[in-house]
């Protein structure tokens, strides 16, 4: 099916530049920005997400590119939105990620270039896998997070919902991280993690 994409901006242009790269048919951009220029790579800007009207859900499967930074709900509000009205959100896939044997991936998942998935790892709904993360075998994680550029987790790691691992963050094997927590760029994590915890830098 072809694809609207939400947003202008960075992670909607990322977003764009893969669907490009896998032939996707894209019908435009859907923007809050009234100053977004008219194109991207080509691409008409359509308009504000009243354009959607035009288009009944079984047309079209949306791309979520809002992205998600610690403390904005403005991601998960429009696809709350759309779910609502009956719209649903492809998954994209760059066509560099390497995807191992057995991995489970939900609705709306979002996996960037250079992304190394292996076997047997699942991912909830919405999630973002972003450039060059690595998550080896048998990693569980759940809707709604973000996986930040450059973030390697060992094999066996549990992620509940909503969980933000900033750049570069690193996560030893068969590490819990609860619910609604946030680990800022650059953690090394070698313990658990208990749910709504902020960890900056390490857990001594
Ligand atoms: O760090 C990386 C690699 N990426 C970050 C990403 C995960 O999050 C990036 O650097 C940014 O920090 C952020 O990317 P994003 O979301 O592209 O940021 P921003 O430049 O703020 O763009 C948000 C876009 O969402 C704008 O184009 C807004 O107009 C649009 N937007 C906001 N609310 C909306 C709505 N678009 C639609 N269609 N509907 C809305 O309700």
């Amino acid at each position: 099916m072809p694809v609207i994409i939400c947003g202008t901006g960075g992670h909607a242009r990322v977003l764009a530049d893969s669907l490009i790269k896998s032939d996707t048919q894209i019908l435009g951009f859907i923007t809050a920005d009234k100053n977004q220029k008219d194109s991207i790579f080509g691409i008409e800007v359509l308009g504000d997400d009243s354009y959607l009207k035009n288009f009944s859900n079984e047309e079209i499967l949306l791309i979520n590119g809002i992205g998600s930074v610690p403390g904005e709900d403005r991601r998960l509000r429009l696809a709350k939105k759309m779910r609502r009205k009956g719209f649903s959100f492809a998954s994209v896939v760059h066509i560099s990620a390497i995807i191992g044997e057995g991995v489970k991936l939900e609705e709306g998942v979002q996996i960037m270039a250079g992304t190394v998935i292996q076997n047997n790892v699942s991912i909830g709904v919405d999630t973002i896998i972003n450039t060059g993360a690595l998550i080896d075998h048998d990693c569980k994680i759940g809707r709604d997070c973000h996986i930040a550029p450059g973030a390697v987790f060992s094999g066996g790691v549990i992620v509940k919902n909503g969980v933000h691992f900033g750049t570069g963050t690193k996560v030893i094997q068969n590490i819990s991280v609860g619910e609604g927590s946030i680990i800022a760029a650059g953690s090394i994590i070698f313990r658990d993690v208990a749910a709504h915890k902020k960890i900056i830098q390490k857990l001594n």
